[in-house]
């Protein structure tokens, strides 16, 4: 047990998450988008919010951008303003899903000025890239049909194709297409990026830079994601998750708060091919909103549940348990995993925070910080982000 514990402190001290910008803005639902006090209203502010996280947790390093929502005049100030609070700007995402022209699909479009159009736009988000030094391009491609016959599914898949291989030409080397799929919304009857084997076969026909996005949100109910997870890095094209939870629908909860169990399996299939360690090309995201619940610390609430699962994965004990499944022994092998998953690893985690001169709770840390007091008082005027401004 010692062993394990040594090195899963070792593992968890190298773990980085990636923060969505747009957590930090107003988000809801079709019904209604909720504004907070003290909410970011600029890129420049969501950046600020983020480095907070990453001040509590020391796990955090990182920013993912939406283009246009984090549209700025100079990249390269934003990144430099990222990197005076010790964060630094990562995936670039680009945005299909807000233009009219985009009804009938981008990428898919029948018409061939609507797709020049949206690659047009991912020539935009790599000159981002080049500004910020940023290497993952997040391609969330939100185009299907609503209605059997609406369009030739097999041309959609045709003109995808031809589309992405001229995004993918824009990368420059060292550079990577993260592809992310979707089984349903915003169309209903098909997506065309459905699920992990389409985007494993447009990664495939693209070539090495081209890896899958895995949304945990993303699959049908009762879906087995570990698997996905399993094959995926058995092929080498695991290239992100985008961390979150749901009980339905795309729900983007903090991740680990409906289902701590699943995510545990999540991490327990990386842990196990050894894609923990930051150079095994899987970039941890998280990709979420806080509707009704405080964006910095609900950020810090998820760094820490993705830590915890993390730390439960590092202290299965992996002898133990090849050993039981190599004798058949199936409730001493399943028993590996529930004894690693009902450890308490609160203290583990305090004591590898200490150990970087961090409060042993970033969540109570930031709450006597006065810092959510002081933005709400600070942040007066002007208009807060949100979802889709
Ligand atoms: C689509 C998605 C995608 C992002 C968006 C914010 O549902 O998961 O990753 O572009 O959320
Ligand atoms: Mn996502």
């Amino acid at each position: 047990m010692t062993d394990l514990r040594a090195a899963a402190l070792a593992a968890l001290a190298e773990q980085t998450i990636e923060l969505p910008s747009w957590a930090f803005g107003n988000s809801g639902t079709r019904f209604k988008v909720f504004g907070q006090p003290g909410v970011a209203r600029d890129p420049f502010e969501k950046i600020e919010d983020a480095a907070q996280v990453h001040r509590y947790t020391g796990a955090a390093p990182r920013v993912s951008l939406h283009i246009p929502w984090d549209l700025v005049d100079d990249f390269s100030k934003l990144a430099a303003h990222a990197a005076d609070l010790g964060v630094a700007i990562g995936a670039i995402n680009s945005n299909l899903f807000q233009d009219d022209d985009y009804r009938l699909g981008s990428l898919t479009h029948p018409d061939k000025a609507v797709r020049d159009k949206a690659i047009a736009h991912h020539a935009q988000c790599v000159d981002v890239m080049r500004a910020t030094g940023s290497t993952d391009l997040k391609l969330w491609l939100p185009d299907g049909t609503n209605y059997a016959g609406q369009d030739d599914l097999r041309a959609r898949q045709d003109r995808l194709a031809d589309s992405l291989q001229q995004v993918y030409a824009m990368l420059d080397p060292g550079m990577r297409l993260l592809l992310e799929y979707k089984f349903y919304e915003p169309y209903f009857y098909a997506m065309d990026i459905p699920d992990w084997g389409t985007s494993l076969l447009h990664c495939l026909a693209l070539g090495d830079q081209a890896t899958v996005v895995l949304d945990t949100g993303h699959h049908a109910p009762g879906t087995n994601i570990e698997f996905i997870v399993m094959q995926l890095l058995r092929v080498g094209r695991l290239g992100a998750f985008d961390f979150n939870s749901r009980y339905y629908g795309d729900d983007d909860l903090i991740v680990g708060s409906a289902d701590p169990f699943q995510l545990f399996r999540i991490m327990n299939e990386i842990v196990a091919a050894d894609a923990l360690r930051p150079d095994s090309g899987v970039n941890f995201m998280l990709d979420q909103c806080h509707n009704i619940e405080p964006k910095i610390p609900g950020q810090i609430r998820s760094v820490q549940n993705v830590q915890e699962a993390t730390a439960k994965a590092l202290l299965v004990d992996r002898e133990a348990l090849a050993a039981a499944q190599a004798a058949g022994d199936v409730l001493a092998a399943h028993g590996a995993l529930t004894d690693a998953f009902a450890t308490d690893v609160r203290p583990l985690l305090a004591e590898l925070r200490e150990s970087k001169g961090l409060d042993a709770d970033p969540y109570a840390a930031y709450a006597r910080s006065g810092h959510q007091e002081r933005i709400s008082r600070e942040r007066i005027g002007g208009t807060q982000a949100s979802w889709g401004a």
